[in-house]
């Protein structure tokens, strides 16, 4: 008897997820999804010049290359299409249940048992949760918000009816996503004034188009398709890797960040403010050539004064004051608060966010001791800042895959409290070698432990993921 599974998403992990339920033939799978579509991410960032800063032929499953991408670099509208392509080809829309939110996930010491938000509850053998790492948006906590009488919104909820055609517009924060859209505001608006707490590093973007003849050679000759791929999967791992692990990269990674920095960039007091003053790659590196050009235009102002208040017209600083007609606050996610607002408890009523007091952790980041038969994709330390996600997803997912024939008729699969414990300490002393320590990022809990990324290379967490899961796991 095949296990009955539910996957809580469907993004890029939860399709993941069922296609290869799909592919497999185990058909006794539910997808719930929160919102009216597909996508995840890519479906709730749609400001102007959303994109991915990993090359089109890698941001893609392994076992889906896809010919049709336009572009190096693929923007957000592509990766939607491709997600979609991806659901119908292999039939799991079917499978997914729209605007089904999950509330609580609840172990009964021998199934799960789901709830949504309409207080509807059906159990399940297994539970595999694609939700995300970066799928809530955090507003951040300045006095005055609610006062301001013009339009506000942030980044991943982009307010398409809003037109800022010649308007005044503030951009609260100058990471990844602001650097993508702050270029197609400043074209529209009459000022707008961008707001930096700390700058970033930024390296070019070498996108360009395909040229027909291109797509075609992809089209008909795989094997140019697979070499291109393997090309940018091994530059990623040989050269990015190494510059956040402090290796031979380190030096030719900050180098190349000032270089792009002073031929963008012509005036130096604008320079000195966007130069950072902490290590490559401690925060994500930005990937882009159009941030800082746009930041050079005469309508454009870097402000690094402190915010003190969102006043009812404007924005408010240690040194001055700002009229604006619309504020954007691109402060990123509440990317440390795994599976929030989920109520998740497990083998004897333990509960999950107590469990991660002092940050979320899971073996592999796929599995957490007393919740048997709960899977996560993206979860705890499998963050990348040099290589894709969706590489680490599918290696997920090949792991759970292994595991499912253990949890048929009635099997209940757990991580061993010691093997969680050895992983912990591997995690630490890898970590100590990483280049995050040296400031604050989304990476982070406030404490300052790094619960997002993974502080190996990307082929060591596909060695890792590929073990026989039977020695890390007990059947409880
Ligand atoms: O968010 P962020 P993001 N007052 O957390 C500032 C992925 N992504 O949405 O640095 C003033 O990076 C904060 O300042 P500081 C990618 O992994 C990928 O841009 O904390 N400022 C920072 O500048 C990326 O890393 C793509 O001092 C405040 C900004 O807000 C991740 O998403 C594209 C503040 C938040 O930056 C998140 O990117 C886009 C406050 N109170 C995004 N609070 C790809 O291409 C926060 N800030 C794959």
């Amino acid at each position: 008897m095949t296990p009955k599974v539910a996957i809580i998403g469907a993004g890029f992990g939860g399709l993941c997820m069922a296609i290869r339920l799909e592919r497999a033939g185990i058909g006794s799978y539910t997808v719930f999804e929160k919102a009216g579509d597909l996508g995840g991410t890519w479906r709730d960032n749609g400001y102007p010049g959303a994109g991915c800063d990993i090359p089109s032929h890698l941001y893609s499953y392994s076992f889906e290359k896809y010919a049709s991408w336009t572009r190096r670099y693929p923007g957000q509208p592509e990766i939607l299409k491709y997600l979609h392509h991806c659901a119908d080809k292999y039939g799991v829309r079917r499978k997914i249940r729209f605007a089904t939110e999950i509330t609580a996930a609840d172990f009964d010491g021998s199934r799960w048992h789901l709830t949504t938000e309409g207080g509807r509850s059906e159990a399940f053998d297994v539970v595999v949760m694609g939700v995300g790492q970066l799928n809530r948006p955090r507003l951040p906590d300045i006095p005055g918000m609610r006062e301001f009488e013009g339009t506000s919104f942030h980044s991943a909820r982009w307010n398409h009816e809003h037109d800022l055609t010649g308007g005044r517009v503030a951009v609260i924060g100058n990471g990844s996503s602001a650097a993508q859209f702050v270029p197609h505001v400043a074209e529209r608006a009459e000022r707008l004034e961008l707001f930096q707490r700390t700058p970033n590093w930024v390296i070019p973007k070498p996108d360009a188009t395909f040229a027909p003849a291109a797509r075609l050679a992809f089209r008909y000759l795989p094997g140019l398709q697979r070499a291109y791929r393997e090309w940018i999967f091994r530059y990623a791992e040989n050269t990015l890797y190494p510059a956040l692990a402090q290796g031979w990269s380190r030096e030719l990674l900050r180098k190349r960040a000032l270089a792009h920095l002073h031929a963008q960039v012509a005036d130096p007091s604008l320079r000195a403010k966007l130069t950072p003053g902490y290590p490559a790659g401690c925060k994500r590196v930005i990937i882009d050539s159009a941030f800082y050009p746009a930041l050079c235009r005469p309508n454009v102002d870097v402000v690094t004064d402190r915010i003190v208040r969102i006043t009812p017209k404007g924005v408010r600083t240690a040194e001055s004051s700002y009229e604006v007609d619309t504020i954007i606050y691109a402060t990123g996610f509440r990317s440390t608060e795994f599976l929030a607002p989920m109520r998740v408890t497990g083998r004897g009523g333990r509960d999950l966010a107590e469990q991660w007091a002092d940050g979320a952790e899971a073996y592999l980041g796929i599995s957490a001791p007393n919740f048997p038969n709960l899977f996560l994709l993206y979860g705890p330390n499998t963050n990348l800042g040099h290589n894709s996600i969706v590489f680490m997803i599918e290696c997920q997912v090949n792991h759970i895959m292994a595991c499912l024939p253990h949890l048929s008729r009635g099997g209940r699969l757990e991580v061993r409290p010691e093997v969680m414990a050895a992983w912990r300490a591997r995690l630490d002393a890898s970590m100590a070698r990483m280049v995050w320590g040296g400031c604050q990022s989304w990476y982070k809990t406030a404490e300052g432990r790094v619960t997002n990324n993974w502080p190996g290379p990307a082929t060591l967490y596909r060695r890792l993921t590929a073990r026989p899961p039977r020695r890390a796991y007990r059947q409880v």
